[in-house]
């Protein structure tokens, strides 16, 4: 099945659904055997392992390029993490296209303003996009896109604002209206209150997405009652690198010897596996000349 029907499936299913961040191609690809059916290619985690911060300082053709090694790697759907179109719907709807040609299933773009800042960096001062001008760069994206399935989700950045429940209905419905084929309904709060208030007004419209970054105590049952669609696990896989990086890189340093990390990090034969070593192995095999 196209990466983008698997996508538009997990944001129509009946039942909750999760995907998981990854940031290169071998997190996605751990992504993918570890047994999710999708990818969040995470603007953060993805500046982040370029060693730029969340501020569109790598270029949009930048991100394209990690993508392309992603989704070359995986066989599950990739939804972008496309902060704010990179500019108006005439940037927005030229990503689209070039998201196509490279097999990934979705983006999703949030109404804020290019440069955009991560959203839990001095949320309150974030500027919100005006609503008109967001709703066309929706309607011009979802009126280039060849593939009927391709995914536009479309990401209310009101709560992160300050600008409160009501103003992020007002926009939700506004974006639904405009062709989104989801909402993602973002909370910085370290309870699931706002979320739980938005999805009560909300009932069953259209597909939501969320991200309980800050509210992940809240239990993930809760959420497949308030009737979400879609969770995202923003950004694990890299603060789990990071983690293990300083923890091995800190041993090798302080021991200079690696008699005490060989049996704490990856053996070899699986870093091998994940490049997919066997497969040339096989293909030399055929294509060699065989002595
Ligand atoms: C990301 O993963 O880059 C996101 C989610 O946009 S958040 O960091 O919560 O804004
Ligand atoms: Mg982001």
């Amino acid at each position: 099945m196209k990466k983008s029907t698997q996508l538009k499936n997990l944001i129509r299913s009946n039942q909750l659904e999760t995907i998981m961040e990854a940031h290169n191609a071998l997190s996605a690809k751990i992504v993918e055997e570890t047994g999710f059916k999708g990818i969040w290619a995470s603007g953060l985690s993805i500046s982040a392992a370029l060693g730029v911060r969340d501020n569109n300082e790598a270029s949009w053709t930048q991100i394209l390029e990690v993508l392309e090694f992603m989704s070359d790697a995986t066989t599950i759907p990739i939804l972008l993490d496309g902060d704010t179109g990179y500019g108006n719907f005439n940037n927005a709807r030229r990503l689209v296209q070039k998201l196509e040609q490279r097999d990934i299933a979705g983006v999703c773009i949030e109404d804020k303003l290019f440069p955009k800042t991560n959203s839990f960096i001095r949320g309150e001062v974030q500027q919100l996009a005006d609503i008109e001008e967001f709703s066309g760069k929706i309607k011009a994206m979802k009126d280039v896109q060849k593939d009927d399935d391709f995914v536009v989700v479309s990401r209310v950045e009101a709560l992160i604002a300050g600008w409160g429940v009501k103003e992020a209905l007002k926009r939700a419905e506004a974006y639904r209206q405009a062709g989104a084929d989801a909402i993602l309904i973002h909370s910085k709060q370290s309870d699931s209150n706002e979320i739980e208030a938005f999805m009560k007004e909300w009932g069953n419209r259209h597909p939501v997405v969320i991200v309980p970054t800050k509210y992940y105590k809240t239990p993930t049952s809760l959420f497949q009652e308030l009737g979400v669609s879609l969770v995202i696990w923003a950004n694990h896989n890299l603060r789990a690198s990071i983690k293990a990086m300083k923890e091995t890189s800190g041993k090798i340093y302080q021991d200079q010897s690696l008699l005490h990390v060989e049996q704490t990090v990856s053996p070899l034969e699986e870093v091998f596996h994940l490049q997919n070593e066997e497969e040339l192995g096989h293909a030399e095999t055929l294509y060699l000349p065989q002595s």
